[in-house]
């Protein structure tokens, strides 16, 4: 999975990507380059935690995001064609939206992350549009020399989308059969990708309770609530200084904040909601792992998650949730407890399954 970092200059992107991937950037040079920072972001993942204590594998591997931080965006940057590939090539975004105040970091105006949030909606659909109507020429064009009911159907899709646009409606609201977004997949429409709003809080020492109650604050409810979109919120100062402690420190650190979990955390959590995306995990003394499926897939399908061979010649995989392992102790106890299942190639994977696949050849 890539997500986008977006949002308005001086809002907290690069600060997020670093404290998300801990890059050690050079201070210098970035904040007005256009070029984008590329990093890996591991899932944080109690549940994995606790399955390696368990086994004390050789080595533990956590799921991830990539994330990629682009230059703030505007009208100008999206006419940058190297700008746009970056942005175009993600399969979601996670939109920065400031709320904290620094009298020494300019912002456009009084905060409103409402407006900032549609301001920048505007800049991705406006760069929709003008890729639509070229699109709509080209296929016209075509037409012209012969209808195909490939054509026309990419025709009626693409007048469709634009109405939307004209109408303020990102693409990512627009209903769409299975067979239209596919259509439409090539494009890398911008305004089609899920988003995640992603509020830059205020230091506080009530900050647990100030998360919380961020999207409602900044009214960005409504936002969040619309198809394909999501909010949460996070202190971009305390998350640097916590990202800087070690596990213990950075628990006792949270406490004193309220906090139980990083936002980080959070917003990765939400972030695989928003895509509608589960983990599975492999356990083994060789090694603990977590793999990252879409929600509704099948045994067959997550074993192909590991290796396309897997998914092939599948036969059955052992299953048991990762809380039931824990409580019996071990795989042998759980067999005996009955709580190890056998499941076939219709088994729907279920977040925090730990499955063993069992295959031939
Ligand atoms: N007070 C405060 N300042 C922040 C926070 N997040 C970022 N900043 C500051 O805002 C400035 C811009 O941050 P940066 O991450 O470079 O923003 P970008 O332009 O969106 O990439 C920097 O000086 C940061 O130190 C925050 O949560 N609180
Ligand atoms: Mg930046």
């Amino acid at each position: 999975m890539k997500t986008g970092i977006i949002g308005l200059p001086q809002v907290g992107k690069t600060s997020l990507f670093k404290i998300l991937t801990k890059a050690k950037l050079d201070e210098h040079g970035y904040s007005n380059s256009r070029d984008a920072h590329l990093g890996v972001a591991r899932v944080p993942d109690e549940r994995l935690d606790k399955l390696s204590a368990l086994y004390s594998p050789k080595k533990t591997t956590y799921a991830s995001v990539e994330f990629v931080d682009v230059a703030a965006i505007g009208q100008e940057a999206l006419k940058d064609t190297s700008f746009l590939a970056n942005l175009r090539n993600v399969d979601a975004l996670v939109h920065v939206l400031r709320t904290f105040e620094n009298d020494s970091v300019p912002h456009v105006g009084e905060i409103d992350p409402v407006r900032d949030a549609k301001n920048v909606e505007i800049d991705l659909m406006v760069s929709d549009l003008g890729q639509i109507e070229k699109r709509i020429e080209r296929v016209e064009k075509d037409m012209k020399k012969g209808k195909t009911a490939d054509l026309e159907r990419e025709h009626a899709l693409l007048l469709r989308s634009k109405e939307s646009i004209e109408n303020e409606q990102p693409l990512r609201e627009l209903e769409m059969t299975p067979e239209e977004k596919k259509l439409i997949k090539g494009f890398m429409f911008l305004s089609q990708k899920p988003i995640l709003y992603v509020l830059n809080i205020n230091e506080s020492t009530t900050l647990g309770d100030d998360l919380d109650a961020a999207v409602a604050k900044y009214k960005m409810d409504e936002l969040a609530s619309r198809p394909n979109a999501g909010a949460t919120a996070i202190c971009g100062k305390v998350e640097a200084e916590l990202a800087e402690m070690e596990d213990d420190e950075a628990a006792e650190f949270l406490e004193g904040y309220g906090l139980h979990e990083s936002g980080l955390v959070r917003l990765i959590r939400k972030s695989y909601e928003l895509l509608g995306l589960i983990s599975f995990f492999t356990a083994g003394e060789d090694e603990c792992r977590a793999w990252t499926i879409p929600a509704g897939a099948k045994a067959p399908q997550g074993a192909g998650a590991i290796h396309t061979d897997l998914e092939h010649h599948f036969i059955r995989a052992e299953t048991i949730r990762w809380d039931a392992l824990l409580e019996a102790g071990s795989e042998a106890a759980a067999r005996s407890k009955g709580t190890l299942r056998l499941e076939g190639k219709e088994y729907v994977v279920r977040d925090g399954d730990v499955m063993h696949i069992r295959h031939s050849g």
